[in-house]
């Protein structure tokens, strides 16, 4: 029998799935139709990543391929199972969603890690804590204190108007993708499940066109993303 897939999937406490990046992967996986295990990583068991030569989270095995970061996984994925339903329905859209994928990782994610990081302190499992506190001191060159001092609701309501451009395409359709989704829509949607997973801080109001998207993505896969640990809003 062949032996499931799996996945090195980033956790905190009460099983909170909080990494963006495995959320993508998770997601892919769903999409092809594939089944998967997920193993749970604290930050500081890195070691048992060991094997992969990888510092980071996601890292796919199946069988005796081993594969890492979410656009490779995805990548890997559509490439091996042609057959399932597609994560960019083809090579021009996959080239495109590449660019998507390095626009919105370099613009939009990284003006929300100053906002939900703080929050991230929380629910992070107390062996990690000072993992946590020492890496995102380096990476952001703030406390969690001052990081908490500084963001203030106008920092959400203009990270919400960052995504206009996504709003003027979900009044057209119900996904980025068109009729259903594509690996586009688990990238943006992947940041919503990271804050979902930490942050009571909503991202997203009621109100918002975003807001029937989202639920629509948390309804996917039989709800893997619903059934996940996280605050509602
Ligand atoms: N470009 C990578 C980014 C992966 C990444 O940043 N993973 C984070 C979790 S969200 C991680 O493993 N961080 C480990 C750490 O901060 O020590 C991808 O798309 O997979």
């Amino acid at each position: 029998m062949n032996k499931p897939i799996t996945l090195y999937d980033l956790v905190g406490t009460d099983d909170r799935r909080m990494s963006p990046f495995c959320w993508r992967a998770k997601l892919a996986l769903a999409h092809k139709g594939l089944d998967f295990e997920t193993i749970p990583l604290k930050f500081t068991e890195k070691n048992k990543l060991a094997f992969s030569g990888q510092e980071q989270v996601p890292v796919l095995v199946d069988g005796d391929q081993t594969v890492f970061d979410s656009w490779t996984i995805a990548c890997y994925l559509e490439d091996k199972h042609p057959g399932a339903p597609s994560l960019f329905s083809n090579t021009s859209t996959r080239a495109l969603t590449r660019i998507f994928n390095h626009w919105f990782d370099k613009l939009v994610t990284l003006k929300l890690f100053p906002l939900v990081v703080p929050d991230n302190f929380d629910v992070v499992c107390p062996e990690d804590l000072q993992y946590y506190t020492e890496s995102r001191f380096k990476w952001l060159g703030k406390t969690r204190d001052e990081l908490a001092a500084e963001r203030s609701e106008d920092d959400f309501v203009e990270w919400r108007l960052s995504m206009d451009p996504l709003r003027e395409q979900l009044q057209e359709q119900d996904f980025l993708g068109g009729e259903s989704p594509l690996f586009a829509d688990y990238i943006v949607f992947s940041m919503f499940m990271w804050a979902r997973a930490v942050s009571p801080w909503p991202l997203i109001l009621p109100e918002d066109v975003l807001y029937p998207w989202r639920e629509r993505m948390l309804d996917l896969h039989d709800g893997l993303a619903r059934k996940s640990k996280g605050y509602d809003y």
